[in-house]
């Protein structure tokens, strides 16, 4: 493992988060901005109409299915190593979307991405998310609060309590990785721009998916992925056991009949 892992490491176990300084180029994050102006016109994307998805701020889901450019995010070098640290190999893209923060939004309430999964807390992590900064994200225009610690805690907060918090700052190009127990939540943009992020959202390999997709992917655009990003969408079978289709994975019989799976069960 190299220095650099081992630190992100150390503060994701202590602070439940961690900040990947300048993870990629500026010229690729002028381009996914750009990119997700032409998906926010062609798609008509309006605001959330809800407390939580914000009444001004525009999502784009389902990314992987809206451009080849999306494709890389995933697989991040840094970023995915993070995810298997924390939710051990086999884990999956979960949800990747794009959020836009719009001058005059009030901060999002806090919460933690696993607090629909009844299982108790504290738990190792069963999702993980990162937030890839096409802005700079400042404490003025809307960069995600976080409770550093509270990923430890036995409970979720309470949904719409005010709880003290730090704004994760950062340069365009930079990346907040969290485990998915960490209070937080999308800040106030009290400025007159945008604060752009994608929420590139991975869960373990043994639990369901935020966003479905085997079905939200079209198969012309799976068959484009690496072999690694098509096992991330969930084409794999975790531990050779999860997610099999009458003894094959979905990558055999629907991407790739050559594409290797062991069955657990021949190993015995
Ligand atoms: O936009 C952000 O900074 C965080 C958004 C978030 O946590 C969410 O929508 O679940």
């Amino acid at each position: 493992m190299t220095d650099e892992l081992g630190a992100h490491i150390e503060r994701l176990e202590r602070d439940g988060c961690t900040i990947v300084h300048d993870a990629f180029d500026v010229d690729l994050a002028d381009a996914l901005h750009a990119d997700i102006d032409r998906l926010e016109r062609e798609l008509h994307i309006q605001v959330g109409g809800n407390g939580f998805e914000g009444r001004a701020t525009t999502r784009v889901y389902n990314l992987l299915a809206l451009g080849e450019l999306y494709a890389q995010i995933p697989v991040h070098p840094v970023v995915l190593p993070l995810m298997h640290h924390l939710l051990g190999p086999g884990c999956l893209v979960s949800s990747i979307s794009a959020i836009t923060i719009h001058p005059g939004e009030i901060a999002q309430p806090i919460h933690a991405d696993d607090q629909v999964i009844p299982i108790p807390k504290p738990h190792r992590a069963v999702t993980a998310n990162s937030m890839w900064a096409l802005t700079d994200f400042t404490e003025a225009n809307g960069a995600t609060r976080i409770i550093p610690g509270s990923h430890l805690a036995d409970h979720s907060p309470v949904y719409g309590q005010h709880y003290e918090s730090a704004p994760a700052e950062m340069r365009r190009g930079s990346i907040l990785v969290w485990d998915g127990g960490l209070w937080h939540g999308g800040g106030a943009n009290t400025t007159d721009a945008k604060r752009r992020g994608i929420a590139m959202n991975y869960c373990a390999g043994y639990i369901r998916q935020q966003e479905n997709q085997q079905l939200g992917v079209p198969l012309d655009v799976l068959r484009s992925f690496s072999p690694e990003l098509q096992e991330l969408c969930g084409f794999g079978v975790y531990k050779g056991l999860i997610g099999h289709i009458d003894r094959q994975s979905a990558s055999q019989r629907l991407l790739d009949p050559d594409s290797p799976n062991t069955m657990l069960w021949d190993r015995t």
